[in-house]
């Protein structure tokens, strides 16, 4: 059976970030994890397939601990090598019909699009969300270029599949991108680079829950 997945808080790791920030990745992990993460990306560029799947064990450990779905960027291999739930990856119909050979009709599949096309492309190749982005600039994915919430918009309106929003979102900009109808966010800076991780986390989950119950 497919894992039932919440979006709404998506975590996309990046070590880079808590190196710079001076704190221990896999602590800051865990922070967010009990915080109230829902999904987790490994997204560990830089790294051989080995080092990405002893990174990724540990994690495993972690989401499993907090029964929080976790899925790896780009790397199928190690996806299949620590049990992940499934995988993302960016836009090319080889690597989605792969990804689905290698891993099963029970594998999350996501997909990266930046215009109707690409996420129309990913619906009829069976994916299983699509993360779209950058919503805002961002400093974390220098070659990534804005989008903006009307262009995101019309992809949720005509794209039958839950949508993800990414790129330059924090605790302010996690409403207004909610309210577009996204089924949730996808962050790394905001979260592993906050001051206090928890506070960031828990801040974004009640704005989640005001909006569920229409406040
Ligand atoms: N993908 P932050 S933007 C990994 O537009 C990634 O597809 C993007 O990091 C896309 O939350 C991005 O720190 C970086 O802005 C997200």
């Amino acid at each position: 059976m497919k894992r039932t997945i919440d979006y709404s808080l998506y975590l996309v790791t990046d070590r880079k970030v808590t190196d710079k920030k001076g704190r221990d990745f896999y602590e800051a992990v865990e922070e967010a994890l009990q915080a109230g993460i829902t999904l987790v990306q490994l997204r560990e560029k830089d790294v051989t397939t080995e080092e990405r799947i002893a990174i990724g064990r540990k994690v495993k450990i972690l989401c499993d601990h907090y029964d929080v779905p976790l899925l790896v960027d780009d790397d199928i291999a190690c996806a299949k090598a620590i049990g992940a739930d499934g995988v993302h990856l960016g836009q090319s119909d080889e690597s989605l019909a792969r990804g689905r050979q290698e891993l099963g009709n029970d594998a999350i599949i996501g997909i990266s699009a930046h215009n109707l096309e690409e996420a129309q492309a990913a619906l009829r190749g069976g994916a299983d969300y699509l993360g779209v982005g950058a919503l805002y600039p961002t400093e974390t994915k220098k070659d990534a270029s804005c989008l903006g919430l009307g262009p995101f918009r019309e992809i949720i309106a005509a794209i039958s599949l839950p949508i993800v929003g990414i790129g330059g979102i924090g605790k302010k900009e996690f409403p207004e991108v909610m309210k577009c109808g996204a089924a949730g966010c996808a962050m790394i800076s905001s979260i592993l680079g906050a001051e206090d991780i928890t506070a960031t986390v828990k801040a974004m989950k009640m704005a989640y829950e005001a909006l569920r119950k229409g406040e």
